[in-house]
Parts: structure tokens; C-alpha cells; sequence
């Protein structure tokens, strides 16, 4: 496998070099499963696991190989399993904040060009969930492309279509029926060789359906959805990379049941647009946009021009966001004391074998 066509490029080789002064040979994680990877390169496919020093200094999950990622590994001993030693820099990551209590980034996808945002049409289609997505894939560095499958389902589509758009802001709203094999090729048509597309957005929206499409066969498996409720069960059960034969590379992911945001106070800017552009006419540089006078967002809802949903979800995001800094704050003041704790036991053992070189 020529590593061009798995997206290698001149951003890699830069931060590849000190590696390969190591003697170590890079290979991009097309699957992760229980801290095994699989991983592709130019001997082929190889089964790998990341070093016992990588384990010891990650400090976060985050800087764990993700799906995506390309990786350095000792290829010296052959025969059985390689060991990862170091994940170069992402050109672009799509994270989430891990599901439940845990102030921990997760990355969804690496090293994606394109980010398909699916929802499906028919059921209960959730602007607000479109904009929570969208807000995490202009986080993410890559392209987003929202994709509304199953029109085959939906009677509706232009009012469906417009609920989108105007959340979507600018970003490019495909229709598509994976069933009938309709808008397949608009799909098809932001794929290019050397480039990688990761699909993202609930469990049974139609994702591995699409790319079944795509690749023109029954490649992934895909799901029953129980009728009475158009829940099922989470079919793909693991993020995984395919190569398309025609050029260009896949990510497929399994559904999430909740996206957290994972971000600072400056991930609305790319997806609330609208809203900020109006807030920074506002009389006060921290206007709430409740209740303080020269507000232009409450003005631009009352002329009709923004839609006050649209500053319920901002607001709503917002705070979302705020909540996570103080974690983050939090999480970050407690690593420092127990590092200083460490730091303090160990000048304590040594000052005990040599005082005096503590002055
Ligand atoms: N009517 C209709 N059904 C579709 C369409 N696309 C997918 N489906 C059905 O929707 C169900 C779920 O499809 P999947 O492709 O497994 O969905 P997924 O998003 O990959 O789900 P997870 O892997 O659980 O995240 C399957 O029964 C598909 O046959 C479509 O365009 N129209
Ligand atoms: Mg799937
Ligand atoms: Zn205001």
C-alpha cells in the first residue's frame, strides 16, 4: 500500500522525521478494539499495541491512538504483534467530551478531510441535535457535510430540509435515500483519493448503510430498526476505516446515543455565526440577551430575523461549555497538586541522602 493514498502528505513527514531518525516506520490505525489496533502502512495490515512508556506518559485518553491517527512502530522484531511508540500530530480531530461524569476528551475520528453529519428523515429529526454535531465538527478542523438519509421515509422534505438549512448555516445539506440509492452520488462527489470522510450521528440513522452505497456492497453490517419506536439496538459496534477501491477512505462510527461538546468558549463561533455576529453589537460587551437594554439579539428575534430557538440552543451551549471549563480548571488544579505532592515526597527522600545538594 502506497502510503500517499492513505493520506500521507508533507504535514505527516514533518512530524514524522524525528521518528524516522529512530528507525521507526509510520502506519495509519484503521480499527481500535481493546487497545488493539489495526493498523495499515506499507507492509500491509499488522495487529499492534501502544509501548508501556506511551501508556505511562499519556495523560489523557486523548493522546491515545484514535481511528484515523497515523502511527510510529518498531517494526525490528516481525512475526506477531508491533509497538506503537508515538501518534503523530492530527491535521484535525473530531472529539467529544466522554459520555457520563468524566471531564475526558475523546476523539471520535482522526485525520478526517470531511465530516458527514447524518441524520434520517421521517421520525423525530432534531434540529438541535444538527446543531450540537455541527458545532463539533467546525471544532474539529475538518469539512462538515450534513446528510439527511431515508427520504424515501419522509413526506415532507422540503420543511425538513429548511428546519436544517437554517441551522446549518451555510454548511452543505445532502438528501439522500441509502434504500433507493438516491443522492448517493452527491456523497460520492466530496470523496477524493488520499482524502478520508468520517460518518457521525445516531444509531440508526442509515451510516453504514450509506457507505454499503458507497462501496457498492454489503461491506458493513446493518441494522433492524424495531418499528414501534425507530430505536434498535447500536449495530456498529466499533469505529473502523475503509478504503474505498475508487480512491479515498472511509471512517465509519457507531452511533452515539448523547454527543457531549468537547471545546472552549470559542467553539460557537463557527457553528452560531448568526448569533454572535449580532451579539457583538450589543450595548454591553457581556450582554445575557435576556433582559438588558440594547440588546441586538433580542432585537433581531423580535424583527424576525433570528429565530429565538436558535439563541435558546446558543445559550443552552453555552453553558454547557462554561460548565466543562470549570471542570477542565478543576481537573487541571488537582493534576498540578498531586504532581507537586510527588515532586515534595521525592526532594524529601532525597534531601535524606544528601542534604546538602538541596542547599
Ligand atoms: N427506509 C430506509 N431505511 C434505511 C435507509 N438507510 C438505512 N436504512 C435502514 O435503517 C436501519 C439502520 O441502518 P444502519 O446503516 O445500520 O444504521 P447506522 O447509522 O449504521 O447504525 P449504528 O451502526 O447502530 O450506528 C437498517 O434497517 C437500514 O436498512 C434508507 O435510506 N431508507
Ligand atoms: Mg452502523
Ligand atoms: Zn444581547
Amino acid at each position: 500500500m502506497d502510503l500517499t493514498d492513505l493520506g500521507w502528505d508533507d504535514f505527516f513527514e514533518q512530524g514524522f522525521s524525528e521518528y524516522k531518525r529512530q528507525g521507526l516506520i509510520p502506519a495509519r490505525v484503521v480499527r481500535e478494539h481493546r487497545a488493539r489496533y489495526a493498523i495499515v502502512g506499507t507492509r500491509g495490515e499488522l495487529s499492534a499495541k501502544v509501548s508501556g512508556k506511551m501508556i505511562h506518559a499519556a495523560g489523557s485518553r486523548a493522546d491515545f491512538p484514535a481511528v484515523g491517527d497515523w502511527v510510529c512502530f518498531d517494526g525490528g522484531l516481525g512475526g506477531g504483534e508491533v509497538v506503537i511508540h508515538a501518534v503523530l500530530p492530527r491535521r484535525s480531530k473530531f472529539s467529544r467530551k466522554v459520555a457520563m461524569t468524566k471531564t475526558e476528551e475523546q476523539v471520535v475520528a482522526a485525520n478526517v478531510d470531511t465530516v458527514f453529519l447524518v441524520s434520517a428523515l421521517g421520525g423525530n429529526l432534531n434540529p438541535r441535535r444538527v446543531e450540537r454535531y455541527v458545532t463539533l465538527a467546525w471544532e474539529s478542523g475538518a469539512s462538515p457535510v450534513i446528510i439527511l438519509n431515508k427520504a424515501d421515509l419522509c413526506t415532507d422534505i422540503a420543511a425538513r430540509l429548511s428546519d436544517v438549512e437554517a441551522v446549518a448555516h451555510g454548511i452543505p445539506v445532502l438528501v439522500v435515500s441509502a434504500l433507493m440509492g438516491e443522492g448517493v452520488d452527491e456523497v460520492r462527489s466530496c470523496l477524493a483519493e488520499g482524502k478520508t470522510a468520517a460518518f457521525l450521528g445516531s444509531s440508526g440513522v442509515g451510516k453504514s448503510s450509506v457507505i454499503n452505497c458507497l462501496v457498492g456492497e454489503d461491506l458493513l453490517e446493518v441494522g433492524e430498526v424495531r418499528a414501534w419506536d425507530g430505536k434498535g439496538r447500536h449495530i456498529t459496534t466499533t469505529r473502523e476505516l475503509v478504503i474505498l477501491p475508487s480512491g479515498g477512505m472511509i471512517i465509519d462510527t457507531p452511533g452515539m446515543r448523547e454527543i457531549q461538546l468537547w471545546g472552549d468558549e470559542t467553539s460557537l463561533g463557527g457553528s452560531f455565526e448568526d448569533v454572535e455576529d449580532r451579539a457583538r453589537q450589543c450595548r454591553f460587551r457581556d450582554c445575557s440577551h435576556k433582559s438588558e437594554p440594547g440588546c441586538a439579539v433580542k432585537e433581531a428575534i423580535e424583527a424576525g430575523s433570528l429565530d429565538a430557538a436558535r439563541l435558546k440552543s446558543y445559550l443552552k451551549l453555552q453553558r454547557e461549555l462554561e460548565s466543562l471549563a470549570v471542570r477542565k480548571d478543576q481537573k487541571a488544579r488537582l493534576h498540578e497538586k498531586s504532581k507537586w505532592k510527588k515532586i515534595a515526597k521525592w526532594s524529601r527522600q532525597y534531601s535524606k541522602h544528601d542534604p546538602k545538594r538541596l542547599g
